[in-house]
């Protein structure tokens, strides 16, 4: 059987790119979550994230585990910190904060996690998780209390992304933060692609599909959106971004 790493690889080797949605169980009512997840899997959605900057619901494994059962595409934990693990995700990106010097989010949390993740058995996708200056303070930010990458000095990015890599992980995730004012710029996107071979996650703040496109053409492998899809009025545009960011390749 595949592993979801193997997985979210022969996505993008299919399709181009990938499209994922990340679900805050903070955000909504649980139901209202796992119609959510539902849709997302009829609209042609590659993958759920879940996960959130804070926590203040205490039914983080319940979350998951309706979530995981009513789809069947994969259900990948996106921590914002050591208490968000559960058992019943495919996977856990476990994430290291590459961008910030706040010692806690590079190593610290992971420390707190590892015997749980290790215990439940989960599987773990090593993850670069890269924060980009994005107009104004995000959770992100603040939470980590760590400085962003500036967003126009793309050299600090591509150095960072170098590092993580021959640091031995596996994905990257470069982030504007949730809620963005903007989003990652396509220069920065491309010149990261263009130093690493690893897989490029980019998310935060992208709220339109031709916005998830133009990260696709700087060479993103996976687009997220979260924010967007928290207006139940925009679950429509579900498909416009899924073929926005997929260019099945044949
Ligand atoms: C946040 O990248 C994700 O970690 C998604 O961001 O909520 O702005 O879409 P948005």
């Amino acid at each position: 059987m595949k592993t979801t790493y193997e997985t979210l690889m022969s996505i993008k080797k299919k399709r181009g790119a990938g499209y994922l949605v990340l679900i805050d169980p903070d955000k909504k009512e649980m139901r209202e979550l796992v119609c959510l997840a539902k849709q997302c899997e009829a609209s042609d959605v590659d993958g759920l994230l879940i996960g959130g900057s804070l926590l203040f619901e205490t039914v983080f494994d319940h979350c998951v585990k309706k979530i995981k059962e009513a789809v069947s595409i994969p259900v990948i934990l996106f921590p914002g910190n050591s208490r968000q693990v559960s058992g019943s995700a495919d996977a856990i990106l476990f994430m290291t904060m590459i961008s910030g010097r706040n010692a806690h989010y590079l190593i610290g949390e992971q420390v707190i996690s590892a015997p749980i993740v290790r215990s439940l058995n989960l599987e773990a996708i090593p993850t670069g998780y890269m924060l980009i200056e994005s107009g104004k303070t995000t959770a992100a930010e603040f939470m980590s209390n760590s400085q962003p990458i500036p967003r126009h000095k793309p050299e600090i990015a591509v150095a960072t992304a170098m590092a993580g890599e021959l640091l031995g992980l596996k994905m990257l995730y470069l982030e504007a933060g949730s809620g963005a004012d903007k989003p990652v710029p396509d220069n920065m996107i491309r010149e990261v692609v263009k130093s690493v071979r690893i897989p490029v996650i980019v998310g935060g703040g992208i709220r339109d599909p031709q916005i998830a496109r133009d990260k696709v053409l700087a060479g993103a492998d996976f687009i997220v959106t979260g924010t967007v899809m928290e207006d139940m009025a925009n679950h429509s545009m579900l498909k416009e971004f899924a073929k926005a960011v997929h260019h099945d390749v044949h």
